[in-house]
């Protein structure tokens, strides 16, 4: 692939074209000049928010039940919500709308801090009982996460980006890493493999290679500034960075070190075929390169041609994100994203892509690779590489980080270029 820096003369060109559709197209001329008319003021009702703040009562984007299930359902239990990735601005996704996974539908934990620990025993030297307050005593890190759920999944009937992606957040995470606890215990040579337990009654148990364990696995208590939301893993959740959401064991209560793969309540169905094996736990378990643009996105609406801030989230398991291009022309012709800050490793990272449209009928799309130079598939390559039709690749087993187009209409209506 060819790379052309814009020369000087061409970006000042660029410029002064989006100047001009500004003037034009997206905003209005200053008539008059006059002074801002005074805003009514938020009084008395909302004053409890002095305490802890809402947002305006303008702002209304809210998670989904995915899946089509409601949640909470008639008995109160919850099942999967997505994150509306539509309305994000920014990479981190804010704790009130990170999206939720309940493995089975479930009642949340209601767990007392003061009355909580996280057990560490099994191959080990020493056992170990921390409680909340132990583990805030130890060195900590803040690290920035994306978690994805395996239902993540493209799919012909999903009309909003919400509903094709929206089982991905993204949150700064604080901790304590899982290796420093380790070592406080000492862990056998016997030791291969860890289990770790939450707290509720199907208990979200997963065996994971202890490499990762003593790799970049952290306990979290922290979210986003503030403690872990009960629907994230009240007081202590597992952040298993880049692997598959179900190993992020919420309510977090024991980690067992043990020589061998366990089948644990989480082994259903065909999620976890091949992960027993050692050797290829590493690449199963984790998540592959992906990416989507979040506007524009389905069921979003272009007021008319001229010039837009293409704008997406790129992630991987396997690191950081090394490069994002975008496609406007249905994927003939892919040209280099630019990144808002630096991409971290295993966190989703912001990418924008200026435009021009001509109000003609287009697709959009992106496509990433990460540090370690794993690139983001097409559908086709997916039909390809498990010998299936097109459409068979959307129920094929494992996680779907494949391409998604957007269908642009020539009255700037957007739909799901799979629909
Ligand atoms: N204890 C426990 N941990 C759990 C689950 C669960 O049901 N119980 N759900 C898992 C699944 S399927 C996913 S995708 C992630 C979702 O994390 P989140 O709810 O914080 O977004 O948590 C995982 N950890
Ligand atoms: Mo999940």
């Amino acid at each position: 692939m060819r790379e052309k820096r814009p020369a000087r003369r061409e970006f000042l060109r660029n410029g002064a074209a989006l100047a001009g559709g500004f003037t034009l197209s997206a905003a209005a001329p200053a008539l008059g000049q006059r002074a801002p008319a005074q805003p009514p003021m938020i009084k008395g009702e909302r004053q409890g928010e002095i305490a802890y703040g809402a947002r305006s009562k303008y702002v209304t984007s809210a998670r989904i039940p995915h899946g089509g299930r409601p949640s909470p359902d008639n008995f109160g239990l919850t099942f999967h919500v997505a994150t509306p990735l539509q309305d994000q601005v920014g990479v981190i996704t804010p704790s009130s709308l990170h999206y939720f996974a309940t493995t089975r539908g479930a009642f949340l934990p209601d767990i007392d801090p003061g009355q909580h620990t996280l057990m560490i025993h099994g191959l080990v030297d020493r056992p170990l009982t921390f409680t909340v307050d132990d583990l805030k005593r130890l060195p900590s890190v803040t690290r920035l996460h994306f978690i994805e759920c395996a239902g993540n999944r493209a799919s012909r009937r999903a009309k909003t980006v919400q509903e094709t992606h929206g089982m991905t957040s993204n949150a700064e995470w604080t901790g304590v890493l899982l290796s420093t606890l380790l070592k406080e215990c000492g862990v056998k040579g016997s030791a291969k493999w860890f289990v770790a337990e939450g707290a509720e009654e199907v208990k979200g148990a997963s065996s994971m290679p202890v490499a990762k364990a003593m790799d970049d696995c952290m306990i979290a208590y922290g979210m986003n500034g503030e403690a872990v939301r009960p629907q994230n893993g009240f007081p202590l959740r597992l952040m298993v960075p880049g692997f598959e959401g179900i190993f992020h064991t919420k309510w977090l209560q024991r980690i067992k070190l043990v020589d061998t793969y366990y089948m644990n309540y989480n082994d259903f169905g065909h999620l976890h075929e091949g992960k027993q094996d050692n050797r290829v736990a590493a690449l199963a378990y984790q998540i592959g390169p992906k990416s989507v643009i979040t506007f524009p996105s389905g069921e979003q609406r272009l007021p008319g041609k001229g010039f837009y801030e293409i704008r997406g989230l790129a992630w991987s398991g396997g690191g950081a994100i090394k490069q994002v291009e975008v496609s406007t022309d249905g994927g003939k012709k892919w040209n280099k994203a630019q990144f808002q800050g630096t991409p971290q490793r295993m966190a989703h990272c912001l990418f924008t892509y200026a435009w021009q449209w001509d109000g003609s009928q287009t697709e959009i799309m992106s496509r990433c690779v990460d540090e370690v130079g794993q690139a983001q598939p097409t559908r086709e390559q997916i039909a390809k590489y498990w010998n299936k039709t097109f459409d068979q690749t959307f129920s094929v087993p494992g996680l779907d980080n494949s391409v998604q187009p957007w269908r642009i209409a020539k009255d700037g209506s957007v739909t799901n270029g799979f629909a």
